[in-house]
C-alpha cells in the first residue's frame, strides 16, 4: 500500500473518531472512586455505564436519607452469565435475572451474593449502610409508563450497584447497560 493511501486511510478514521466522540451524548463526570461521592440536585440526572461483570461498581453517585430516585436501564449489548442468555420464561437476560430452576442443582442457590433475589437480578446498595439499604429490582416500584424504577435511599451514602452472583464469578459475566439516574424528592 502506498504512503499517501496509509496516511488518507489513517486521517478518516482519525476524522471518524473524532466525529463519533463529539456525537456522543453529553455525560456527567464523576469521580467514582472517590468518597464520598456527588450528590444529586432535585431533577438533576446521571448517566452511568453499568458492566455485570462489576462485582461492586461505586456509581459515585452520593444519594442522601429518605430522597426518592428513579432510574431507567438500557441494556445495550447482551447479559450472559457463563452460558446462560435467557431466564426461565425463554426471555433475553435482563435485570430480573433468572431463577434457580436454570442451576443445575438446587444447592448451588445458596451460593449467590443475595438468596432472596434472582440470580443476575440487579442489585442496589450503599456500602455505608449496606445490610439495611440491599435491594433488587424486583422489590422496587416499577412505572411502566416511564419505565422506570423508584426507590428511597437508606443512608447518606453512594450507591453501588452489582448483579447478583457467587463471589468470585463476576469473570464469566458479560453484558453492559446504560443507566440514567435522576433524583424526584
Ligand atoms: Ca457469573
Amino acid at each position: 500500500m502506498r504512503r499517501s493511501t496509509i496516511l488518507t486511510i489513517a486521517g478518516i478514521s482519525a476524522a471518524s473518531i473524532l466525529l463519533l466522540a463529539a456525537c456522543e451524548a453529553p455525560r456527567v463526570n464523576l469521580f467514582r472512586y472517590s468518597e464520598p461521592g456527588t450528590p444529586l440536585a432535585l431533577g438533576d440526572e446521571v448517566k452511568l455505564d453499568f458492566f455485570t461483570n462489576e462485582m461492586s461498581f461505586n456509581t459515585g453517585v452520593l444519594l442522601e436519607a429518605g430522597a426518592g430516585y428513579a432510574f431507567n436501564i438500557a441494556i445495550l449489548s447482551a447479559w450472559i452469565d457463563r452460558d446462560v442468555d435467557t431466564n426461565e420464561t425463554g426471555e433475553k437476560l435482563d435485570e430480573r435475572g433468572f431463577d434457580n430452576s436454570l442451576m443445575p442443582y438446587d444447592w448451588v442457590g445458596y451460593l449467590r451474593r443475595s438468596r432472596d433475589h434472582n440470580w443476575f437480578e440487579l442489585m442496589l446498595h450503599q456500602p455505608s449502610c449496606a445490610r439495611a439499604s440491599l435491594i433488587g429490582v424486583s422489590d422496587l416500584e416499577f412505572d411502566e409508563e416511564s419505565g422506570s424504577y423508584g426507590f428511597v435511599a437508606t443512608c447518606d451514602g453512594n450507591l453501588a450497584l452489582f448483579v447478583n452472583d457467587s463471589v468470585g464469578f463476576y469473570g464469566n459475566n458479560v453484558g453492559y447497560a446504560n443507566i440514567s439516574l435522576t433524583r424526584l424528592h
